[in-house]
């Protein structure tokens, strides 16, 4: 009996979950978001990790990956993006828009009516802090790597 209940979570209920992570991602204006964090290197300067990110409202790093952020939990409340857009999540300062590269919050999922859908390309993530700074000369969003991965 137990073999077979772990046979049947792993045909089933892992494959739902999976699927469940890119029906989500249908429903938001990127694929992937940029996280750059940093900690504080042995020479008394930042070291800094660059990361991209395909689980936009999960935790990710040491976290149990079927945790929310608060993106995530924001997003879970309806699923629309359109109710989320204009919101700050993480409170930096740019909205969940802005930092999807959804500015204007115009974007709206594929459907047999919308086609006009093409993935954005984000800029920052909507659920972690972080602040620009300039990073070699270019400019960066910045966040606290809480652990590296
Ligand atoms: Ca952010």
């Amino acid at each position: 009996m137990k073999h077979f209940l772990s046979l049947l979570f792993c045909t089933v209920a892992v494959p739902l979950f999976v699927l469940g992570y890119q029906s989500y991602l249908d429903l938001i204006p990127v694929d992937k978001v940029p996280y750059v964090c940093k900690t504080f290197g042995s020479a008394g300067t930042n070291d800094y990790h660059y990361y991209n990110i395909t689980e936009v409202g999960h935790e990710f790093c040491g976290y149990f990956s079927f945790d929310r952020n608060i993106f995530g939990q924001d997003f879970s409340f309806s699923y629309s993006w359109s109710n989320i857009c204009h919101m700050d999540t993480d409170g930096d300062g740019r909205s969940n828009g802005v930092e999807l590269g959804d500015a204007n919050c115009t974007w709206t999922p594929c459907s047999e009516t919308n086609t006009n859908c093409a993935k954005l390309t984000a800029v920052s993530h909507p659920g972690y802090y972080e602040e620009e700074e300039t990073v070699n000369g270019v400019t960066e969003y910045v966040g606290d790597c809480l652990l590296v991965c």
